[in-house]
């Protein structure tokens, strides 16, 4: 086996030229057949939904393929003024974190929930990478129902991977760091000894979804990147990339790329159940958020919860082992049957690809070539089942087709790579625009994979549209998989920058969607039933509306006997009961948010009025031919005034009544 020395200069040169990789016509690389293969007639539905992660965005976008129209854009770890999520008093608990409101995160993979090892339509994880938490998306409302934050960890990059029944969602830490319940007031440069890495396991309740952490293992101090769970044969195996084995804390673009081959770990999660239910965990003391949203309540609680259990990898040898993996592994994906495990070296020239029979092989045979932090190594040779030689330059990520193919990113050399599993023989290429970061394939990390569409998620875009100043728009592409040569047949631009996602039949998705919600199961505790429940109440400075939005009038649209000092609470029920009938919420001055308001549900705003006089306030979601009349006003009287409470929809109260009763 020859070893693959790489000279690290040529790599840093290779990574700063990424322009000199720039495909020749680019402009042209469009076949004439491509605007029919993407063509989804008006009215017609797209076949697939593709979940895109939004990067520095911190949200989720969901897009419809093959036409790459952009659906909806989901609010997930960042405030969203166009649903209203963090700014309406319902919403706002959702970011909170053992560090307070958190407005703004980094998402960047995105995962499906599996059944039987393939997707099941019923929700969307996805990871925030910066204070490390987990999100489940409810695909029947396409709303965040739940967050949890991970103690124990700082980078939430591992994440989250899904077992094959959803059994757990799982997350690895980026940064190792001194674990929470112990002093972090220490030199960074005692990383060695203080510094571990922390795997959460996240059980997911059947029925609803619902995610605690069920369990963490402790690990050696290392980076992780990325992983994926086992699958059929390698089902109740998790599998992870790890790089800056170095255990370096300053400059990891130069010392974190030291050695010539960095680790995979692999972990028996059937194993770390057994100890934990032998007792074998320890419970640790931390700080954590659980996020939930109801759509009964129509409002989000956040808990701090502060005890997690924790195996220790090194004390339970039988749960964790590492395997070499050349040069800083980035992605780490298991094949459809469960039997290959590829990694992918982000600074290497070959993609190994390794075997979990090798592995079990290997483990029993007690193959090792020594431990890391108390950790056994395998040996490489007995673990790999063979390489693809000369795939191109920069492997990141890997998904797979029906066809036994699978297909690579290549961000240096800007080209989707296809390779043939069995045999390990490059098949096709095909250059990106450009340096693609993650691909995916319809339903391309699951047991059945479908094949038919790659969609490449591009970092570094020049030139594919329209200049939008300094910041140009990143793209996704498509391509049809489904001949033998890969064909690119449309750009499209995303929102904020790609990292992973996922394509889902639209099929499994399309007929549960939500239409609106049930007044009758509407549990918040302003409801307002009707607009004969509409009132105002004042408690001490604290006054709350109970208002209504139906077509075309807001009840009460006159309230009067607000005063300075005043903190004002519109709880505004949306009573239609049909789809698509939103109403929104606006008074002027507002400092701290708008609301929109689907049908069934009440949201509330708070509002400080900010000086004395009239304030109108409106519909801010075109809803009928009258929307422009859906509108009222409020009266803001000085601190200490008499003017009494009134409010109304419809009736005029004499000028001297509501001017001057006591
Ligand atoms: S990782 S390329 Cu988060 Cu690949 Cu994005
Ligand atoms: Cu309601 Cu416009």
């Amino acid at each position: 086996m020859k070893k693959i020395q790489f000279n690290l200069m040529a790599i840093v040169v290779l990574l700063l030229s990424i322009d000199a990789c720039k495909p020749k016509n680019a402009g042209n690389a469009v076949s004439s057949d491509a605007a029919a293969k993407t063509y989804v007639a008006p009215g017609k539905y797209d076949e697939f939904y593709n979940f895109v992660s939004g990067g520095f965005s911190g949200q989720m976008s969901a897009y419809g393929l093959p036409s790459g129209r952009l659906l909806r854009v989901i609010p997930v770890f960042s405030v969203d003024p166009e649903k209203g999520y963090g700014y309406s008093e319902e919403t706002k608990p959702m970011l909170n974190t053992s560090h307070g409101f958190v407005p703004w995160d980094d998402l960047h993979h995105v995962q499906m929930s599996k059944t039987n090892g393939d997707y099941d339509g019923r929700w969307a994880f996805g990871n925030a990478n910066n204070t490390p938490r987990v999100a489940r998306i409810d695909l029947k409302t396409f709303r965040t129902a739940e967050i949890i934050e991970l103690p124990n960890s700082g980078g939430n990059h591992s994440s989250p991977f899904i077992t094959e029944n959803t059994e757990y969602v799982v997350a690895g830490t980026r940064f190792s760091v001194p674990p929470d319940d112990k002093n972090g007031d220490v030199p960074i440069n005692t990383y060695k000894q203080n510094y571990k890495g922390t795997l959460s396991f996240i059980s997911v309740a059947k029925e609803d979804g619902k995610m605690d952490i069920s369990f963490q293992i402790q690990c050696p101090g290392v980076n992780f990147d990325l992983s994926r769970a086992g699958k059929g044969v390698s089902h109740g195996w998790f599998f992870f990339s790890c790089y800056n084995t170095e255990q370096a804390n300053t400059l990891l673009e130069v010392n974190a790329s030291q050695k010539d081959k960095d680790f995979i770990m692999a972990v028996n999660w059937k194993k770390a159940e057994e100890y934990l239910k032998a007792g074998k965990g320890r419970k640790q003391a931390v700080r954590y958020a659980s996020n939930r949203y109801s759509d009964i309540t129509h409002a989000a609680t956040s808990e701090i919860k502060t005890e997690v259990t924790v195996l220790d990898a090194k004390d339970l040898k039988d749960i964790c082992y590492f395997f070499p993996c050349p040069k800083s592994p980035h992605g780490c994906d298991v094949s459809p049957t469960g039997e290959y495990i590829v990694g992918s070296g982000k600074l290497a020239a070959l993609i190994p690809v390794f075997s979990f029979d090798k592995l079990q092989k290997a483990i029993a045979a007690k193959d090792f070539i020594g431990e890391f932090d108390g950790v056994p190594i395998l040996k490489y040779e007995s673990v790999l089942y063979g390489e693809v030689k000369k795939p191109g330059l920069g492997p990141l990520h890997t998904e797979f087709d029906n066809n036994g193919n699978a297909y690579t990113s290549m961000f240096v050399s800007s080209e989707v790579v296809k390779w043939n599993i069995k045999d390990l023989t490059v098949v096709d290429r095909v250059p990106t625009y450009y340096s693609v970061g993650h691909l995916t394939v319809a339903h391309g990390d699951t047991k059945s994979p479908k094949g038919k569409y790659l969609v490449a998620y591009n970092k570094i875009t020049k030139d594919r549209y329209l200049p939008t100043g300094p910041e140009l728009s990143q793209s996704a592409q498509l391509y049809d998989i489904s001949g033998d040569k890969m064909q690119l047949i449309l750009d499209f631009p995303t929102i904020g920058e790609p990292h992973y996602a996922q394509i889902i039949s639209a099929d499994l998705i399309k007929n549960n969607s939500q239409k609106f919600f049930k007044l009758e199961e509407n549990k918040h505790p302003y409801f307002a039933n009707g607009e004969a429940a509409t009132k105002v109440v004042r408690e001490g400075n604290k006054v709350h509306v109970y208002m209504t939005a139906i077509r075309s009038h807001l009840t009460p649209d006159n309230i009067e006997g607000i005063r300075m000092g005043d903190e004002v609470y519109f709880h505004v029920t949306n009573l239609e009961q049909d789809w698509d009938v939103p109403h929104g919420f606006a008074i002027k001055g507002a400092a701290n948010a708008e609301l929109l308001i689907m049908p069934g549900e009440t949201q509330t705003l708070k509002w400080l009025p900010s000086k004395v006089g009239t304030f109108p306030m409106y519909c801010t979601d075109f809803c009928s031919a009258l929307h422009q009349e859906m509108t009222g006003y409020i009266r803001v009287s000085p601190a200490g005034s008499n003017v009494p409470l009134l409010f109304s929809t419809g009736k005029n109260y004499p000028v001297a009544d509501s001017a001057n009763k006591k």
